[in-house]
């Protein structure tokens, strides 16, 4: 139902952004994500997330 497919529509749309926000977060271009790295990380989706949930 329309519920269903906004919920998925939702779901691409943040993974979109994860794997935007994890390609500008490797600075070193290494590949992966560091331990300096990943706590920038969960601060940017911690802040995605506040948006997220807080606007309507
Ligand atoms: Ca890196």
């Amino acid at each position: 139902n329309f519920s269903h497919l906004y919920k998925q529509i939702t779901t691409v749309c943040i993974l979109a952004k994860v794997d935007k926000i994890f390609k500008d977060l490797d600075a070193n271009s290494d590949g992966s994500v560091d331990f300096q790295e990943y706590v920038t990380l969960v601060a940017c989706l911690t802040m995605m997330c506040n948006d997220f949930f807080i606007k309507k």
